[in-house]
């Protein structure tokens, strides 16, 4: 009888979280040769059972295979599991979340310590590993020999983009994008907030707000566009003036209605400024400026 899973990359992960047992399953389910190791054993049991060996330490689940997948807490962790494993001549990919600076420090360990780095940035959540559909990925910045080497192993638990040979990138990637989701998420508060004592439906406000962001979303486009000419007027739909004009109407909206404007306030302050320095027929990409000391 032959296994399909002998001519798989063999894989080591190391941490078995909600995202690294998601991870594990997929390499699994792929037919890859996996050797799992986490700090608490009894999470690796159910791993164990479905064809993962489980090593009893994180060296040896180190010295398992050439490449090793770490995806833990923090960087904090990822110093604690490796300190006293031999990473020469080890592929690290590590899935850690992280800031640039901390990547960039990990890239330097490893390759000190004789491995070659990668560093990932995770934009899916667990159940979207190994679900091709679900538009999760990786951003993957470092080591491009290395991220040539694994494309292909990488891509079975999510999409891989690749950001760059700074390993600092991935991680600068992840950190922009979920602070868009953060602002995104700032703005369906402060939308929802403003309907909370009213006799409307939250669940009748979802889809417009959905969708609103949706047609508003590729605006970002324009903001590219205008920063890589250094025209902030270039295509402008909206001007800054018009906007700005309209912005007591938003905030005595909120007053009205009871809500706290601290979540827009601090952006419309902005926008006055901008309009002060002489901004009033760009966009608001002016304001990208003003927060880049
Ligand atoms: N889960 C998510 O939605 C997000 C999606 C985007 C990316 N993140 C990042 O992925 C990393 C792992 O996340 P996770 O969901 O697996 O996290 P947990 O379920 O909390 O598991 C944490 C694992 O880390 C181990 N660990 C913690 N501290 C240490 C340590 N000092 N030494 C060794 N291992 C450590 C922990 O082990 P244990 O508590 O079971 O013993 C878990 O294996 C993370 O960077 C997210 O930001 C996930």
């Amino acid at each position: 009888m032959t296994y399909n899973t002998v001519e798989k990359t063999p894989v080591t992960l190391l941490g078995l979280g909600a995202m690294g047992t998601a991870l594990a399953r997929a390499w699994l389910a792929a037919g890859h040769p996996l050797t799992v190791w986490n700090r608490t054993a009894p999470r690796a049991r159910p791993l164990a059972a479905e064809g993962a060996k489980v090593a009893d330490s994180a060296a040896d689940a180190v010295a398992a295979s050439a490449l090793v997948v770490v995806c833990l807490l923090d960087d904090a962790s990822v110093q604690e599991a490796l300190a006293g494993a031999d990473l020469a001549g080890r592929d690290l990919v590590n899935l850690t979340t992280s800031t640039p600076a901390q990547a960039r420090e990990r890239a330097d360990w490893a390759r000190e310590r004789g491995a070659r780095y990668l560093d990932g940035g995770i934009m899916a959540v667990p159940p979207m590993i190994g679900v091709p559909e679900s538009g999760g990925y990786v951003f993957y910045s470092g080591s491009p020999e290395l991220f040539d080497r694994h494309r292909d192993t990488l891509a079975v638990p999510a999409g891989t983009v690749y950001v760059g040979r700074d390993a600092g990138f991935a991680a600068l990637h992840d950190v922009a994008l979920l602070s868009a989701m953060y602002g995104m998420f700032a703005g369906a508060a402060h939308a929802f907030a403003l309907i909370r004592k009213e006799d409307i439906d939250p669940a009748s406000l979802a889809p417009l707000l959905a969708d609103w962001l949706v047609a508003m979303a590729p605006a970002v486009h324009r903001t590219a566009d205008q920063l890589r000419s250094g025209d902030y007027t270039r295509g402008v739909v909206s001007t800054l003036a018009m906007q700005a004009a309209g912005t007591p109407a938003f905030l005595s909206t909120a007053e009205q209605q009871g809500v706290s404007p601290e979540l827009l306030s601090p952006y419309f302050a902005l926008m006055r400024r901008r309009l002060a320095e002489g901004g009033g027929e760009e966009d608001l990409t002016g304001v990208i400026d003003l927060l880049v000391r």
